[in-house]
């Protein structure tokens, strides 16, 4: 691997990518705290939704009962009023001589006590008598003029009934009324005489309403049984009287028995509404709360949960990162370690992380670095000795060398090479064996250890060839660790037999300014040791010159 792979690795570790640990613990963080939240966020808004529609539906119910009692009670009180009106002895006693035109005082008695029926009791804006022909007798008002009644009302009050007429908008009064009339009978015959309507104003019933008027913007609403608006607690106008539910909600709605449900009122808003009839008058009370009120609640609980859920998700979320970066730290810190390690950098330190998984791969992961750099180190060993003899082999030397003749050369100082040549060897090994010649070179390469000093190096050059670096030592203290090693060799003679050495010494800067010339020099010495008869030391030809020595 690159040094550039290996930054790379480094910097993708840094950021999340799709497949990174870190990412798909975020990711877990986060979805096991949604996925509860928002489940139970639901079910509590459905709880909530069905709660409050309950509340809803309950206080409708209340309302439109009380409303509609409320109004039977209202119905009831006029037509006793008006019954005890029909039944005053100024009526009952003059109706007829009304009724015939014959008796101006009879007419104006009966004139004077509607007038003052109706300054008496606000409610009855006008009384009328009809003649049972339906013909206007008597007035409080000014003039008279015809009454609306609904069909067949002459049947109707013979049988004793209450009726009433369809409200409209008085604009003289600027108000909503509505004609009731009774029958005007003799209590001994039983009789029908004629009719006492009255005009009665119907605004009196909005206070009524409004305080039924059902939550904030609720309304409280008297429809006639055809669904046509007559007031509502907000109030009486001669538009809203053109409003009107359509015929099949009125009748969808009465059939449903007053439970509330959602539906579009007159205004064309969405509310929840229930329907009641009024027991004592032909009409219907709607309370209705728009939808928008029912479920205003739950907007703002809706904005709530979302921030609780938000809250929540975001703390999630950073805890998933902070987890995923405890975890994945080790993992990062191992991941770059063995990047490097491929990148052939065997001094790693891996600190931390004991214990778990991540703990145990570390563990194995410093154990498998440290037995690479021994090996390594094993190696680079092995690429340097000489596998026989464990001596330094001839590249390990030729480093040597150099090193110490750019040494002494810097330090101006001297050192001597020995070139170390075994006696007659092919002849050993032919007479021993080459078992016993390999004995005999291992015990030459002791020897040979055993007599260097410290600084000194000894390598096998090649076959049953030596090399000796002695650095800070002159040619003749070269000749004395020769004279040393032969006599300790003739001591310590291999087992096959004895073997003798030659040695040809070269000392720099003398014989030479550089390792190639000294190796020359001292090969050369020794080829004279050689023809000199072997066994022996000779100093390289130059100014120090030494003769063979021998013995
Ligand atoms: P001289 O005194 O002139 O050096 O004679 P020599 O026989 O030692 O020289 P020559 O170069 O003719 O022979 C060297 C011999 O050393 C030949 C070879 O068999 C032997 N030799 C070289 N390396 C090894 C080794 O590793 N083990 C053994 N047993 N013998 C080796
Ligand atoms: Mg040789
Ligand atoms: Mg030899």
């Amino acid at each position: 691997m690159s040094e550039l792979e290996s930054t790379s690795i480094t910097r993708r570790l840094g950021v999340l990518r799709p497949d990174s640990i870190r990412l798909k613990i975020l990711g877990l963080a986060v979805l096991a705290t949604l996925l509860p939240s928002v489940g139970t966020a639901w079910i509590s808004y459905l709880e909530n939704k069905r709660a409050l529609e309950a509340k809803a539906n309950e206080e409708l119910l209340s309302v439109s009962a009380q409303s509609a009692r409320e109004l039977d009670i209202w119905a009831r009180d006029r037509r006793y009023d008006l019954r005890v009106f029909a039944s005053s002895y100024e009526i009952t006693e003059n109706i007829q001589s009304v009724a015939r035109g014959s008796s101006p005082t009879a007419q104006q008695r009966v004139t004077d006590y509607l007038k003052s029926v109706s300054e008496r009791f606000g409610d009855y804006d006008e009384l009328l008598i009809l003649a049972p022909n339906g013909q206007v007798v008597a007035t409080s008002g000014e003039r008279a003029t015809a009454v609306e009644l609904p069909e067949g009302w002459q049947e109707r009050l013979k049988g004793g009934d209450f009726i009433t007429g369809t409200p409209y908008w008085d604009d003289v009064d600027q108000r909503p009324e509505i004609v009731i009339a009774v029958p005007i009978v003799v209590a001994s015959s039983e009789r029908m005489l004629g009719t006492l309507a009255a005009e009665v104003d119907l605004l009196g019933l909005v206070d009524t309403l409004k305080t039924f008027a059902p939550g904030d913007s609720g309304l409280a609403t008297l429809l006639t049984a055809e669904g046509s608006l007559i007031v509502s607690s907000a109030g009486g106008s001669a538009e809203a009287m053109q409003l009107r539910y359509p015929r099949e909600t009125i009748q969808a709605q009465l059939e449903n028995g007053a439970t509330p449900v959602e539906l579009t009122d007159v205004t064309g808003e969405r509310v929840f509404g229930s329907m009641r009839p009024v027991a004592g008058i032909d009409w219907i009370v709607v309370a209705a709360i728009p939808t928008a009120e029912v479920y205003a609640q739950l907007a703002r609980m809706r904005i709530v949960t979302v921030s609780i859920v938000a809250g929540t998700l975001l703390v999630a979320a950073m805890v998933g990162y902070a987890l995923g970066l405890i975890i994945t730290r080790p993992l990062d810190r191992l991941t770059r370690a063995a990047s490097k390690v491929a990148a052939g950098q065997l001094e790693v330190e891996l600190v931390g992380t004991k214990g778990g998984e991540v703990g145990y791969l570390t563990e194995v992961f410093r154990d498998m670095v440290s037995r690479l750099r021994t090996s390594r180190e094993e190696l680079e060993r092995l690429s340097v000795t000489d596998p026989l003899t464990g001596l330094d082999n001839r590249r390990r030397m030729m480093e040597s060398l150099q090193n110490e003749v750019l040494r002494s050369r810097r330090l101006e100082h001297s050192f001597s090479v020995v070139m170390v040549d075994v006696d007659h060897f092919k002849e050993y090994n032919d007479a021993h064996g080459h078992v016993a010649g390999d004995e005999a070179l291992k015990r030459v390469a002791t020897v040979l250890r055993g007599a260097l000093s410290d600084g000194d190096a000894v390598a096998r050059y090649g076959g049953e060839e030596f090399f000796v670096l002695l650095p800070e030592t002159a040619a003749t203290a070269a000749a004395d660790f020769a004279k040393r090693v032969r006599a300790a060799l003739e001591k310590h003679a291999p087992p096959a037999g004895p073997v003798t050495l030659s040695f040809g010494i070269a000392a720099y800067p003398a014989h030479g300014d550089s390792g190639e010339a000294l190796i020359r020099a001292a090969d050369a010495a020794l080829y004279e040791a050689k023809r000199g008869g072997r066994d022996r030391s000779v100093v390289a030809r130059g100014a120090e010159r030494v003769k063979a020595a021998r013995g």
